[in-house]
């Protein structure tokens, strides 16, 4: 089935201070929408455009770079808007989700540190993640479009650390981005979901 741009779900300012409208417009309107675009038409190109985003990203990867950066990046896209909302973040977790984080990640500072080390250690682009993989949580960065569906693991949280998500508000400080991200946007909602549809 063709990609298309989802709707965001909160309005372009819902973010503020933390994101600003101008990243999302730039973010949401112009980079996502490229990868929609150059996406459908790579997907095309390869036969595959009746496939899922899911299923094109793990067919392309190793195999066609051009398709598998855009069908990743609109995967990976999808989620992110998701993984946000205004008054998100902090401690307060869903219970199920609370106690993974403390058996399999040693606690939420321990999460909260090494999430944010790892979206800062990403060397360039890519993305910071927790991961089920063999029904445990892991921490994972990735670089450009890759994601851990490609290394066997389900996605339940990431952060773009492109500079495209951060430059406009916070300029080169990626770890402060990361600590707004962590402390004041999460949608641990969004996330358990995605946890209990995994199962
Ligand atoms: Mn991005």
């Amino acid at each position: 089935m063709a990609f298309t741009l989802p709707d965001l779900p909160y309005a372009y300012d819902a973010l503020q201070p933390y994101m600003s409208a101008e990243t999302l417009e730039f973010h949401h309107d112009k980079h996502h929408q490229a990868y929609v675009t150059k996406g459908n038409e790579l997907a095309e190109a390869a036969g595959m455009a009746d496939k899922s985003v899911e299923e094109i990203c793990i067919a392309s990867f190793g195999s066609n770079q051009g398709l598998f950066n855009n069908a990743g990046q609109h995967f990976n896209h999808i989620h992110f808007w998701q993984w946000m909302k205004p008054n998100g973040g902090g401690t307060k977790l869903p219970e199920k989700l609370q106690a993974m984080i403390d058996s399999d990640l040693g606690g939420y500072d321990t999460f909260r540190a090494d999430f944010v080390a790892a979206g800062v250690g990403q060397f360039g682009s890519g993305w910071a993640w927790i991961a089920l993989k063999d029904g445990k949580l892991e921490i994972m960065k990735t670089p450009n479009g890759e994601n851990p569906l490609v290394h066997g693991a389900t996605p339940l949280l990431g952060v773009d650390v492109w500079e495209h998500s951060y430059y406009i508000d916070y300029r080169n400080a990626r770890p402060k981005y990361l600590e707004a991200f962590v402390d004041h946007l999460i949608n641990w909602e969004y996330v358990e979901g995605l946890l209990d549809a995994s199962k």
